[in-house]
């Protein structure tokens, strides 16, 4: 039987288990890279494994989202993540280097190659051949401390792609909106969706990654293409060919699920506010005013993806009423379009210029007026994430984004007579890695800096045999991180500093939550009870720390996301499935539940007797944890159970 791309890659890194769907794995990895908002707490982590330096042949911090500045916390976070790099060997990517995923693309990522990285969108790496996993920073803390990644082995899912784009008006964010059309923000989870077929060779390796960067908002586990001459042209042009290797599928492959696309139909697509599947042709939408456009992000800002927009804006003038920011995703790229003339046109044209970081995608910066719309080449427009929960934000490619920039509604490209330019991909980048600083040799006697912002990582205590709880809040379908725990730019500073961050939770959906879940923590605690696919977006460990912090014990759900499933249990929070998910309706926010024999059912049938006091009906819940996540549960989380190795190696 021949392999796949995600077999051949998993077994050269298999430590442990079977590369049967649903059965874990214990992998080698590569490289870990973490990015400033959740990297401070990661590397908070990893200093209290007392390990002396990383055991991961790469590794590589970034700072790229809380970049404001507006006063000392900020700063402080970059100056303790740059000492401790220089403390620990990972590279530290200095602000204003870029985004993460789009440097890491350029610089480091490589053909079979796994990596991981806490942030929810490390799957663009995947347009590299890599197979690239968003994960919590205490797990990419545990794997920088030498062990392997667990994993539940994913189904894979081969989607073919026939044919080719109908250049230039449809581009590699119309393949992604078109799968997030047809499967939703759920239909990815527990998949890894690997790309094959005729129409691979028509994307080069940057709209690839566009395409791998979004199946994050599938739910999907990553995704991943293959290693072909185009890679290879990729990485001669980063002048660094010799990373290159081929990876192909056998020929007589198998797959769990096998979809199709063909590119030649596909016609430029758009999603509704406010989540990414909510798609329609941008035809359906034409006329409609649009009041700001935002084009960047680590979805849509390659160089290629640049020059065509400056080719739109060249002459023309951004629409008088409307707002056009562009955050270039690095300084490679920004440097080549300032050298190539492009930001000359951005900049003619009207385009606000912001430096190489997440900007407005998170909030930083860049909201947009109250009941205005915004279009945007991003990935995520959950309702509040731009910083405005009363404006409307639309998601699409950066050929459309800029053609509603000038025209300032909503635009066909196919009706807009504006000549497009698609630009070569370049033979060779402009490489200077001037704002990379490597690893330091001898570190023992470096000083980590920690500002006054910078506070312990708090420890849950374990569980006692039974839990008796206040159910604090009880949502629906698709809750976000974001709305468990928002960004923003009021916000995000505070990532280093869980008791000033968990002030926020669920700020946007109820803002009495943490006062409320302060008071139950005197009485047992809180529970929160969701419904299909909690916790999807991003890969923020704070949307579990600080409700842990606020004393939440368990969250009842029909289903999990699999990075907020990771950070719950990695932070003693007992994430429950309803055995039968009609007894949602059993349960009312205000409710006490009483959860009995917690240790005898972590140990045994993992099935726990639920009991409503209020109402005294009993419900069945699961929790289907693998052996390492059931001890991680019973020691308090994972830094209570990583840390009795530390002792153990002392
Ligand atoms: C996001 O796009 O939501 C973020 C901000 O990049 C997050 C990480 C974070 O919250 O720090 C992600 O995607 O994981
Ligand atoms: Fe940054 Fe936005 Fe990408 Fe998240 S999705 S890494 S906030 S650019």
């Amino acid at each position: 039987m021949g392999y796949n791309i995600v077999q051949k890659i998993f077994n050269e890194h298999l430590q442990y288990g079977e590369l049967r769907a649903g059965s874990p794995v214990g992998l080698r990895i590569d490289e870990v890279y973490t990015q400033d908002a959740t990297g401070t707490m990661a590397w908070l982590q990893f200093e209290a494994m007392c390990i002396e330096r990383v055991r991961v042949p790469l590794a590589v911090s970034y700072v790229d989202h809380n970049m404001i500045q507006s006063n000392y916390m900020n700063p402080d976070d970059h100056i303790f993540l740059q000492t401790a790099a220089k403390r620990f060997g990972a590279w530290f990517s200095k602000p204003g280097n870029g985004i993460c995923h789009q440097v890491n693309l350029e610089r480091f990522a490589r053909p079979g190659w796994i990596g991981l990285g806490t942030d929810s969108h490390t799957p663009t790496n995947g347009g590299m051949g890599m197979i690239a996993i968003g994960v919590g920073g205490l797990d990419a803390a545990t794997v920088m401390a030498g062990n392997p990644f667990e994993l539940t082995m994913p189904k894979v899912v081969r989607v073919e792609l026939k044919g080719k784009l109908r250049r230039p008006h449809v581009s590699a964010m119309d393949v992604i909106l078109e799968l997030l059309r047809r499967l939703t923000v759920k239909g990815g989870v527990g998949r890894i969706f690997e790309y094959g077929g005729e129409g691979v060779s028509d994307l080069s390796v940057t709209e690839r990654a566009t395409i791998t960067n979004m199946g994050a908002e599938l739910g999907a586990t990553t995704s991943v293409f293959p290693s072909d001459k185009r890679t290879r042209a990729f990485l001669r042009a980063q002048g660094r060919e010799e990373h290159w290797r081929e990876i192909l599928p056998d020929p007589d492959a198998e797959y769990d699920e096998v979809m199709e696309i063909g590119l030649g139909e596909l016609e430029p697509l758009m999603a509704q506010p406010h989540s990414p599947d909510a798609v329609v042709p941008v035809r359906e939408l034409k006329g409609k005013k649009v009041h700001q456009v935002c084009i960047g992000s680590c979805t849509n800002s390659s160089y290629q993806a640049m020059k065509t927009v400056a080719s739109i804006l060249r002459g023309r003038r951004v629409a008088e009423h409307l707002n056009l920011h562009i955050n270039p995703g690095s300084k490679q790229v920004y440097e080549m379009i300032a050298r190539d003339g492009s930001l000359a046109e951005m900049l003619a044209a009207g385009a606000r210029m912001l430096e190489s970081s997440c900007g407005p995608c998170i909030g930083m910066g860049g909201a947009p007026a109250t009941g205005h719309i915004s279009v945007r080449t991003y990935n995520r427009n959950f309702r509040g994430r731009c910083g405005n929960k009363d404006a409307s934000v639309y998601l699409a490619s950066p050929v459309v984004a800029a053609m509603i920039a000038v025209t300032g509604e909503m635009a066909d490209p196919f009706e807009t007579g504006i000549d497009v330019e698609l630009p070569p991909e370049p033979e060779a980048y402009q490489v200077n890695d001037n704002m990379l600083i490597p690893p330091a040799g001898d570190a023992s006697d470096v000083e980590i800096i920690k500002g006054p912002n910078i506070k312990e990582v708090p420890l849950k205590t374990p569980f006692s045999d039974s839990v008796e709880a206040e159910v604090l809040l009880k949502l629906g379908d698709n809750i976000t991180t974001d709305d468990i725990m928002p960004a923003g730019s009021a916000v995000l500073p505070f990532r280093s500093n869980i008791p000033a961050i968990s002030e926020y939770v669920f700020y946007n959906i109820d803002s009495s939550f943490p006062r409320r879940a302060l008071s139950a923590k005197e009485s047992g605690g809180g529970i929160v009870v969701g419904g299909e696919n909690y916790g999807q977006g991003s890969s923020r460990e704070h949307a579990a720390l600080a409700p842990m912090y606020l004393g939440l014990q368990a969250v009842i759900a029909k289903s999990f996301a699999r990075i907020h499933r990771s950070n719950l249990i990695n932070f003693g929070i007992l994430p429950l499935l309803f055995k039968n998910p009609d007894d949602y309706e059993k349960i009312k926010q205000g409710d006490r539940l009483r959860i009995e024999n917690i240790k005898e059912s972590l140990a045994g049938s993992q099935e726990y007797a639920v009991k409503n006091l209020a109402t005294n009906e009993e419900i069945t819940c699961l929790s289907n944890l693998n052996e390492r996540e059931r001890e991680i549960i019973q020691s308090g989380g994972l830094l209570s159970y990583a840390r009795k190795f530390c002792k153990l190696e002392d």
